[in-house]
């Protein structure tokens, strides 16, 4: 039978299961990553295994979050993961060398594999033709340990794109575009396969955005051909070796399908506080300006820092304008050194950042109060840059460089600039940063060093008999892990010490909440559609197990943070009837009697008793056999444990 791609790599790695959409799987992981702000849990999750060298071809850990060191804490972590992964058989690529997603495309990806990340935009590697999933740090952490991945096989929409962007257009306009039209649940349970003629006409880098920004949509992957465009870009990369020819056998069937007209594409602006608010720059209107950002692992590439260095060559930005640039790795960096297009940044007044995530994840360069702020960056979540009343506006590179100089919203097609950059015959190579592993049997002379920030992780307990406990908070649609567990400079050095992070959980939605839980010794959550969508980050699952939540009814889950929560022994239950949502208050006691016989029973539909109300009402639980044995066990360490004996 003609296959899409997706299903051919996914087979190629099938280590369990069926591909048949909604069914477990489980899957051969080739490669790993992790991030210093995921990673310093992942990697204690890992010790907690007892594994003593990882199973995968290749595992990388980087450091490129918490690089604000305004503390011992963040240098603590880095020395922590920097050992951790020379004992275990993990590169460890140090701060500097840039944003895991980025580097991990240049230097590391293989067309064909798989990847598993503790990092939500991990499927930035379907760029280059790699099936990439992001994930907890607990299903990395096992990944590691065992190479294998567990998932719930998705569907697979073709994403058909015709014809060629027009000047000034760019990649991230036609995931915007895709944005528009899905919305952010749009791409739950699905991989976003992209076909057709237009897909030529992307490099790599671009088709990299597109997947990068995959994630927004909630779909499990993005993934691209593996053509002659990929194999330019490994050969620029020394890595020729690694390439091989990927594509959909003709005829291939899809689940769903899509089509995106490349030419008809124009700029466009994601508005606050969500990906899928998208306008076209035009309509959206002159909007002042305060603050533009150029990085971020959706859009700082080499091409992407080249087109805007174009753009602001010989100009000024605008005297209201803060403009910074975070260019996406080293090699990036270097190459605009060499070139002059940094001078050119420096020049027309852009301040210069390290290679790293910064103003993303609002690890400084906070805007104003109130700030309009235009960024290349893949997430605009309320009170993510750090100033909750700012509103963060996503946008091309281009349409950033234009922006920041005239002061205003700009369609860079108005510019004159000649915005063609060609891919560099050979990339800069330069892998120093990035530090081997022990070898295989030195692995006890490394010493492990763990600072006084790493504190014990929380483990769940087996699953009781009855729950029951108060709703302690109500919630509505599209809540991000950033409300669940915030993420600012002055939260970040603290991903390795749950106890601190547990007084702000939740605290965007409601300031009350941490000190009310605590007070209630635990409770019940309850939330609209998509809850959790966003970041991988286990700390939105691990920071509430810490606060005594034994289960969230909401009315969708998304996916990665739907996997953390039953890794940690948490029940994410949804609404059969959603009118039941209005019926429940805060406050109210919620009794789920019989619990624990009904999930080992195999009972998908549970019954909840309103106590405060008197009315009952049924949610849904539907698991995969291991899912039970893990929510039963009361979480993924407590299972694997129970099953390894
Ligand atoms: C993000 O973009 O939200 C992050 C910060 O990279 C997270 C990971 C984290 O919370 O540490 C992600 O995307 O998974
Ligand atoms: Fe870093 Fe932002 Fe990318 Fe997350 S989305 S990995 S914070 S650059």
């Amino acid at each position: 039978m003609a296959m899409n791609l997706t299903h051919k790599i996914l087979s190629a790695h099938l280590l369990s299961g069926k591909l048949i959409p909604g069914e477990e799987i489980a899957i051969r992981i080739d490669q790993t990553l992790t991030q210093d702000s995921t990673g310093t849990m992942a990697y204690l999750q890992f010790e907690a295994m007892g594994v003593d060298r990882v199973k995968t071809k290749k595992s990388l850990a980087y450091i490129d979050h918490n690089t604000l060191q305004t503390g011992f804490e963040n240098a603590d972590d880095h020395k922590y993961i920097q050992t951790v992964a020379k004992k275990h058989g993990i590169w460890c690529s140090k701060p500097g060398n840039g944003i895991c997603h980025q580097v991990q495309v240049e230097r590391y990806g293989v067309p064909g594999w798989t990847l598993l990340g503790s990092d939500s935009h991990t499927p930035t590697g379907g760029g280059i033709g790699m099936i990439a999933i992001g994930a907890g740090g607990l299903d990395v952490a096992v990944a590691m340990g065992s190479g294998a991945y567990h998932m719930i096989c998705p569907k697979v929409v073709a994403v058909r794109l015709t014809g060629r962007l027009q000047k000034g257009v760019a990649a991230k306009d036609i995931i915007l575009e895709i944005l528009r039209r899905l919305s952010v649940k749009g791409g739950v349970g699905k991989v976003m396969e992209y076909v057709g003629d237009g897909v030529a006409t992307l490099t790599v880098p671009e088709r990299a955005t597109i997947a990068n920004m995959g994630a927004e949509l909630g779909a499990t992957t993005s993934v691209f051909p593996s053509d002659e465009a990929t194999r330019a870009f490994l050969k620029a990369q020394r890595r020729e070796a690694d390439f091989t020819p990927l594509a959909a056998d003709p005829g291939a069937i899809y689940d769903e399908e899509l089509t995106v007209n490349l030419s008809e594409l124009v700029p466009m602006v994601a508005l606050p506080h969500m990906p899928d608010n998208v306008k076209t720059v035009a309509e959206a209107g002159p909007l002042k300006v305060d603050q533009v950002f150029i990085g971020s692992c959706t859009n700082s590439s080499y091409q992407d820092m080249m087109r805007a260095a174009a753009i602001l060559k010989g100009k000024r930005v605008h005297p209201d304008v803060s403009l910074v640039i975070g260019p996406g790795s080293r090699q990036v960096l270097s190459m605009l050194a060499r070139n002059g297009a940094l001078a050119d940044m420096i020049d027309a007044g852009a301040r210069i950042l390290e290679t790293a995530c910064g103003p993303c994840i609002g690890m400084g360069q906070s805007p104003c109060t109130g700030a309009v702020s235009v960024r290349t960056n893949n997430r605009n979540f309320y009170a993510r840059s750090g100033t909750a009343s700012a509103g963060i506006f996503l946008v091309s590179c281009e349409t950033a460089a234009a922006t920041a100089l005239a002061g205003v919203l700009t369609d860079p097609r108005t510019l004159d600039t000649d915005l063609t950059v060609k891919l560099p015959e050979e990339f800069l190579i330069n892998d120093n940063l990035v530090i081997p592993p022990a070898e295989p049997g030195q692995e006890d002379t490394v010493e492990v060093v763990r600072g006084p920030n790493i504190k014990p992780f929380p483990i769940g307990k087996a699953l009781a008999e009855d729950v029951s406990g108060a709703v302690l908070l109500k919630m509505e649609d599209n809540i991000t892990t950033d409300h669940i567990m915030p993420s600012n400079a002055k939260l970040l050095p603290y991903r390795s010490n749950i106890p601190h992070l547990s007084d702000y959980c939740l605290s965007p939605v409601d300031e009350t909440f941490p000190a009310r839980a605590k007070a209630a010794g635990g409770g019940i959550l309850v939330a609209g559609a998509n809850y959790g969508q966003g970041s991988s980050r286990e700390h939105a699952a691990l920071v509430p197990l810490y606060l005594g939540i034994r289960a969230v009814i909401a009315k969708s889950f998304a996916r990665i943070h739907r996997d953390n929560l039953i890794n940690n022994g948490i029940l994410p239950l949804t609404f059969a009837d959603e009118a039941d949502y209005d019926s429940v208050a805060q406050g109210d006691i919620l009794s789920l009697p019989g619990i624990r016989a009904a999930i080992a029973a195999g009972s998908e539909e549970i019954t909840i008793a309103d106590e405060t109300s008197g009315r009952t009402f049924t949610a849904r639980l539907p698991l995969t056999e291991r899912q039970r044995g893990m929510l039963l066990a009361g979480g993924l360490l407590n299972y694997s444990r129970e099953t390894a004996n």
